[in-house]
């Protein structure tokens, strides 16, 4: 993905039933080539006639919402959050090829440190995404005080505006899921911890921490 104005869709680094039989292939089509590409093709049309902001990153139109437009402003939080949201979401999946990737070193010693072990930590997240009402996320993000934390955000909200830096999410839009398990939102979560790439997940952990310390 290239980091500014125009923004283009990346291949993704898996095949599209990579995340079978937890993820099926048509919703990962789907979630990626339709979903995620409206909202990059509907990012760039906003910004078409907004130069001004072309050099601007995702994270810091995210970051410096209150600073655009308002005209444009609610599109950007929706438009660009859903590609922020959504590029987080498919790099942070783990092939099934590779084995399952459980937490381990820095990121299970946080984990277990907060939450007593990776078990308790996926009851909070699991309960912390049926708490979203309608569509959205549930994350394990980092504070700026180096501390795990479990939030839920709205539609496409940035978690940037929370001043808190993404580990993973689940993605709780109902188009993430429906085509599998309808309404079984309960059990997609729980299938989804089979797919997430705990080694991806440690190295953006230990790249926050390498960023604080410098
Ligand atoms: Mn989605």
């Amino acid at each position: 993905m290239n980091s500014e104005y125009p923004f283009k869709i990346s291949t993704l680094e898996y095949k599209y039933d990579a995340m079978e039989p937890y993820i099926d292939e048509e919703t990962m089509i789907l979630h990626h080539d339709k979903h995620l590409k409206a909202y990059i093709d509907n990012l760039n049309k906003v910004l078409q006639n907004y130069p001004k902001y072309h050099d601007k990153s995702l994270e810091e139109l995210l970051e410096e919402l209150m600073f655009l437009p308002y005209n444009i402003r609610e599109k950007v939080r929706n438009y660009a959050g859903g590609v922020y949201n959504h590029n987080l979401y498919f790099s942070q999946l783990n092939s099934r090829e590779n084995g399952v990737k459980m937490p381990q070193d820095i990121l299970k010693n946080k984990i277990d440190m907060k939450y007593g072990n990776f078990e308790n930590f996926y009851n909070i997240l699991t309960q912390t995404a049926l708490e979203v009402f309608g569509s959205g996320y549930a994350w394990l993000a980092v504070d700026c005080k180096c501390d795990l934390v479990i939030v839920k955000t709205q539609n496409q909200n940035s978690i940037l505006e929370k001043n808190l830096y993404p580990l993973m999410l689940i993605d709780v839009w109902e188009h993430a899921y429906y085509l599998k398990y309808k309404n079984r939102r309960e059990e997609y979560i729980d299938n989804f911890k089979n797919v997430i790439n705990c080694d991806f997940v440690q190295k953006r952990l230990e790249d926050f921490l390498n960023y604080k310390k410098n």
